[in-house]
């Protein structure tokens, strides 16, 4: 009999290259999708058709992690082996807007799904995955980051992820549930949220290239992540369900690179050669050269100024995560460098303004959303 997932979240990056993964491996998969008034499908659209036109193996429910009868009745009527709880209000920043709704999806939403499985008898059955994050190191306790490293969060998205945690480790030890956290470091891809730091910098790439946007305005250029690749990270998921013992591991790639270089990468790779000169909230980044003509990007010009809207009230300035259990138990190590990442979202961004460009030279009035 082929396994059953249930993941929420499915329409989400992370959702996507899972659900790619389990159904390569013969999964039948179930997915969570809020109901919106606008198609919030457009990740998977392709997946579920693809699969499903060969045999009914990828299904939609409506949901939401707020609303704990419909997860019970759902988790009744799928039977799952296996949970990846991905649903979240994931942006750090705009948490500080919604902390409540954010602890209510982000914390609460997991004990619902960890008590639906224990309400409904099926604490031997299904195992559980809770999507953690490096945002619980917060304020730098130690570098780096490993397993045993003291949590000290820092926004209310943080704090609600907190509850996740324990609250998944809880249930683990008091009905001894194979319930485990994925203490995962940032990791992206060209199909990444427009809003979070990469993917607004290689759209912008994109767009600043064809002369459809002229600056690109940031926060922290300092901040430093631990950036990998999203379609490395699930692998990592799906193996920490498939071992003898339920443990908590950290996901990443041991190297931390700072948002102001992440920003020279990017253009580079379309290029383009970047300095900054300044420091805070006066840095600015130029154009040194460009070796595209085609461009039409005159040396100087300037193309990134930080914008203090995009500081947040309290930082978490540097990651760096120690990989070495992750290595060691389950034998996992990133297939993707940094510059590999780099250049598949600049290549897509590119791609993607191409398009637009295209249409915009055949009279079509396509609009940029410049967030
Ligand atoms: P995304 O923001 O891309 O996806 C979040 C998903 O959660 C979307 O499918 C979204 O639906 C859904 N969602 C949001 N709120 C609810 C809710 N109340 N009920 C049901 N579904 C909801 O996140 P990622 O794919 O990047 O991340 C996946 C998970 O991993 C998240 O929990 C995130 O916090 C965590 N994480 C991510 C890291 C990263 O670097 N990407 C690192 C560490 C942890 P919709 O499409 O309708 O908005
Ligand atoms: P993060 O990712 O907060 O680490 O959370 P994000 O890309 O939003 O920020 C990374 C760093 O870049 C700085 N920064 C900016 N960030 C955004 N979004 N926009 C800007 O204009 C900007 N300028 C500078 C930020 O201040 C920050 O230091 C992500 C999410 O996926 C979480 O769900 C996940 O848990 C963590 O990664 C691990």
């Amino acid at each position: 009999m082929n396994k059953v997932a249930f993941i929420t979240g499915v329409t989400g990056q992370d959702g996507m290259y899972l659900t790619e993964l389990l159904l390569a491996k013969g999964y039948t998969v179930h997915g969570l999708r809020r109901r919106s008034s606008l198609a919030n499908t457009g990740r998977i659209d392709r997946i579920v058709e693809e699969v499903n036109r060969v045999e009914q193996r990828l299904h939609l429910h409506y949901g939401d992690l707020t609303d704990s009868t419909n997860l019970v009745r759902l988790v009744q009527a799928i039977q799952p082996d296996e949970i990846y709880n991905l649903a979240a209000m994931s942006h750090v920043h705009v948490s500080f807007d919604m902390p409540e709704y954010t602890a209510n999806a982000d914390g609460i939403g997991t004990l619902r799904l960890l008590e639906a499985i224990r309400l409904l008898g099926l604490t031997d059955k299904t195992k559980i995955y809770q999507a953690s994050t490096s945002e619980l190191y917060g304020l730098v306790q130690a570098v780096p980051q490993s397993e045993t490293t003291p949590f000290y969060p820092r926004s209310p998205y943080a704090v609600a992820k907190l509850y996740g945690y324990w609250i998944t480790v809880n249930y683990r030890e008091a009905y001894g549930m194979y319930a485990c956290n994925g203490i995962l470091f940032n990791h992206e891809s060209p199909v990444r949220g427009e809003t979070f730091v990469t993917r607004k910098i290689t759209r912008a790439v994109a767009r600043i290239a064809s002369g459809l946007q002229q600056t690109l305005e940031l926060g922290n250029l300092s901040a430093q992540r631990d950036w990998g690749h999203a379609r490395d990270y699930v692998e990592a998921m799906w193996r920490i369900l498939q071992q003898n013992e339920p443990e908590d591991y950290v996901i990443a790639t041991g190297q931390t690179t700072e948002v102001r270089e992440f920003v020279r990468l990017a253009f580079a790779e379309a290029g383009i050669e970047v300095a900054f000169t300044g420091e805070g909230a006066d840095e600015l980044g130029h154009v040194v050269s460009c070796r595209r003509p085609e461009y039409q990007l005159p040396v100087g010009q300037l193309v990134v100024q930080v914008n203090p809207r995009y500081y947040r009230p309290t930082e978490v300035e540097l990651l760096l995560g120690d990989p070495g259990k992750a290595q060691a138990k389950l034998g996992w190590t990133p297939a993707s460098s940094l510059a590999d990442l780099v250049k598949d979202m600049v290549v897509a961004d590119l791609e993607e303004t191409q398009r637009v460009a295209d249409l915009r030279k055949l009279g079509y009035d396509v609009s940029l959303d410049l967030e």
